[in-house]
């Protein structure tokens, strides 16, 4: 019984660790060994900090505005939701599905208050010295990395004629955002130069548990305006051409929620589909060549994408002998693949692989997204395995 307690005291405690650290960091506590940011100004910041944290630690930062400046700090585990542990020289690593909870609050050079957040706090100071506190709740030392920048979208933005230009998409861009207030609509526009295409992919971090929708536009020859084109929630992927796109980011689901941080990641990966569209019947399939085993075993492959909702991909090959077949999709989403004869009739579907003991022929193969999906790569291998005496 009385351990009962002890251990629920002990949990009390840890639970209220951040607001009782907070109140003591407000009592004018000067912090020890501060880290040193430098100056944030007008001129474009774009840097990131790593450091580590040990349980009961904390980690403080200073640094020095010199003229109004708006700009964000984001706070991010080592590695999508999970974190490591290192053990003295050994490295071993923890993992753990929850991600760890931090915790970084801003003060003034007099340690007043000026906002806290457990991921993103956007921040629009005026000129002086100020600290800003880490903590986090790992039960164990962990890496992280804040990232300090000032791409923060202005306002009103809230059309698409009043949409933030974040200019033409070559490398990485970040930008931080607020819906607020209640019902905030934030519009973005950006460019894909002559000769670039590839796979955008748009991903949103919240501090809050609520979901930013994504909408991307697309300009319609027929209607002649822009048009929605594909909508997802923290996470939206497409394949696109040269030319100019706009994004709407907006909170997901209908329930009021108060004011919160965002950050978009958008970035463009080259991606060379080989499955050159409309290949979406028996007769315009892209065939991917012979299975000639001259030593034993052949493998094709091709790059596949599935560039829009319901995109369904033919291709065909060729069965030279006797084989023990066996057809493979890598991608990040799952994919439903068929197999049929030289007849068109089908052999077997799956969406985790197909192997078969094939005769001489012409066989045929559709990749599919198995739920819907649009604005994705996948790699699809055939592979033939010739028995030991070329029979099977
Ligand atoms: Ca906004
Ligand atoms: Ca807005
Ligand atoms: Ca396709
Ligand atoms: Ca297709």
């Amino acid at each position: 019984m009385k351990t009962e307690i002890l251990i629920g005291m002990a949990a009390l405690l840890l639970i209220m660790q951040p607001s009782l650290a907070q109140q003591m960091a407000s009592g004018n506590c000067i912090p020890q060994n501060v880290i040193d940011l430098g100056n944030i100004g007008k001129q474009e910041i774009n840097f990131t900090i790593n450091g580590t944290l040990v349980p009961g630690e904390l980690d403080w930062f200073e640094f020095k505005v010199a003229d109004q400046a708006k700009f964000f700090m984001i706070i991010q585990p080592p590695v999508d939701g999970y974190y490591y542990e290192d053990y003295d020289d050994e490295s071993s690593y923890y993992y753990s599905s929850a991600a760890p909870t931090f915790g970084l609050i801003v003060y003034d050079k007099d340690m007043n208050y000026v906002a806290s957040s457990k991921k993103i706090v956007i921040l629009n100071l005026t000129p002086g010295s100020y600290y800003a506190r880490l903590d986090a709740r790992p039960y164990v030392k962990m890496n992280y990395s804040i990232m300090v920048s000032n791409a923060v979208e202005k306002e009103s933005n809230d059309g698409l004629s009043e949409a933030n230009d974040l200019g033409t998409i070559s490398r990485r861009k970040y930008i931080g955002g607020s819906i607020d207030p209640e019902g905030d609509v934030d519009f973005y526009k950006f460019k894909l130069d002559e000769g670039k295409s590839g796979l955008l992919i748009i991903s949103a971090s919240e501090d809050t548990s609520e979901d930013l929708s994504l909408t991307l536009y697309k300009y319609n020859d027929s209607e002649r305006r822009f048009v929605p084109d594909g909508s997802d929630y923290d996470y939206l992927s497409a394949f696109i051409n040269p030319g100019l796109y706009y994004l709407r980011a907006e909170n997901y689901g209908s329930q009021s929620v108060d004011y919160y941080n965002y950050l978009l990641n958008i970035s463009l990966s080259a991606i060379t589909c080989d499955d050159k569209e409309p290949n979406d019947n028996f007769t315009s399939a892209v065939y991917m060549g012979a299975l000639n085993a001259s030593d034993k075993s052949a493998t094709l492959v091709k790059t596949g994408c599935i560039s829009v909702k319901n995109d369904i991909d033919y291709y065909n090959f060729t069965v030279p002998q006797n084989m023990s077949v066996s057809i493979d999709v890598d991608s990040t989403y799952s994919v439903d693949t068929c197999l049929y004869n030289s007849k068109k009739e089908e052999i077997d579907c799956s969406s985790y692989g197909i192997y078969e003991e094939l005769t001489p022929g012409n066989y045929y193969i559709t990749a599919e997204s198995s739920y819907g999906r649009r604005g994705f790569s996948y790699e699809l291998s055939v592979e033939g395995e010739l028995s030991e005496d070329g029979k099977i």
